[in-house]
């Protein structure tokens, strides 16, 4: 799938780095993320899980180069493929794992699971299976943001796929209009479902962006430094009053769209190995991994020491999820409206 719509731009930032201390957190927290989602995989792949899970394998970057900027107060939407926001947003890994297994101790009592997790105390304002949706939520919590004038700015990640919703052109047009703190987050990896992104989009997404005056960047989605580094410029500015950016980030989906989709496809495929693999070698995770020894940034042993805290923390949050109470039903009710004044 090598078109134009989804060739992958690189060096925007030939040379430079963030800090080390700021680099060392970057890697801990894709790799929080991929070790997350590679126990979902497994578990999801042994029938453990109670319902679907779309992974975030090989996007990583994303996540982590934009949220690494934001604080508590910032705000993020997400979409149905929502773990690596959660947690690069500071999301209790805890908390989501018992939501994803449907339990009374997930972030949202077990009752919401993986495509609903969210945080409002961190500014999480939620995975969502509704395509497109985080783009009005986070428009409007970018002007909640700008009408509080405190520097507060709202991200929403967003895929290829929800750039053709009207949704994207509506909140350009009133973001640009009214200069809102929000920072659009494209992330292009060449799929919607089982569909190209090439075969259902015209022109190129940044474009719909710029024909509404709004600064663009494309990047490299799988490489973190030109993430971070991008997503930092857009989100000073927004702090700063100066309105909202857009980034496209070209990365690739290594999964399917979600763990079950072998059954819906009925042996069909829709995209070669070969791509698949072409991706893995530009695996954003490994390829961290490597600039940090490279630039004499960390050692190998100090790495280690990094995945092996990892893998206990996702560990520990799958045996805290495994022993929870199942959901109670009995909650639907009174979680799903605001109990009636007076
Ligand atoms: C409004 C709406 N239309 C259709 C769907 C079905 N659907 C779920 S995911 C998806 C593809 C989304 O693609 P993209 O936005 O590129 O995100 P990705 O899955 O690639 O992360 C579709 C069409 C939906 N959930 N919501």
């Amino acid at each position: 799938m090598t078109t134009e719509l989804h060739e992958t731009p690189r060096g925007n930032h030939p040379g430079a780095g963030p800090p080390s201390g700021v680099a060392l957190r970057l890697h801990e927290s894709m790799l929080l993320i991929r070790r997350v989602e590679e126990r979902l995989r497994d578990d999801s792949a042994a029938g453990k899980l109670p319902g679907a899970v779309h992974l975030y394998i090989g996007q990583e970057a994303v996540a982590a180069g934009v949220c690494a900027h934001l604080t508590n107060r910032d705000y993020a939407t997400s979409t149905h493929r929502g773990h690596g926001h959660f947690l690069a947003k500071g999301g209790d890994v805890r908390a989501m794992m018992a939501e994803i297994w449907a339990k009374q101790e997930g972030i949202c009592r077990g009752m919401g699971g993986s495509m609903h997790v969210a945080d409002i105390s961190k500014g999480i304002l939620g995975a969502n299976g509704i395509v497109g949706a985080g783009l009005s939520i986070a428009a409007g919590a970018a002007f909640g943001a700008r009408l509080d004038s405190d520097g507060k700015v709202a991200v929403c990640f967003f895929g290829d796929g929800a750039a053709n919703q009207g949704a994207l052109m509506e909140t350009l047009n009133i973001a640009s209009r009214w200069q809102l703190p929000l920072v659009y987050v494209c992330e292009n990896n060449g799929f919607g479902e089982f569909t190209p992104a090439a075969d259902v989009t015209a022109g190129r997404i940044a474009d719909r962006a710029r024909a509404f005056a709004v600064p663009v960047s494309e990047v490299d989605g799988n490489d973190v430094t030109d993430v971070w580094q991008t997503a930092g410029e857009a989100v000073r500015r927004a702090r700063a009053g100066g309105g909202p950016s857009f980034i496209e980030a070209r990365t690739y989906r290594v999964q399917g769209h979600f763990e079950a989709e072998a059954f819906v496809l009925g042996g069909g495929s829709y995209r070669d190995e070969a791509e698949i693999e072409d991706w893995r070698q530009r695996d954003p995770v490994a390829r961290h991994r490597s600039w940090l020894i490279e630039s004499g940034t960390a050692d190998a042993a100090a790495l280690d020491r990094i995945e092996a805290a990892v893998r206990a923390k996702v560990a520990d949050a799958v045996a805290y999820a495994e022993a929870g109470q199942p959901a109670d039903p009995a909650l639907a009710e009174t979680l799903m409206f605001a109990p009636e004044e007076g």
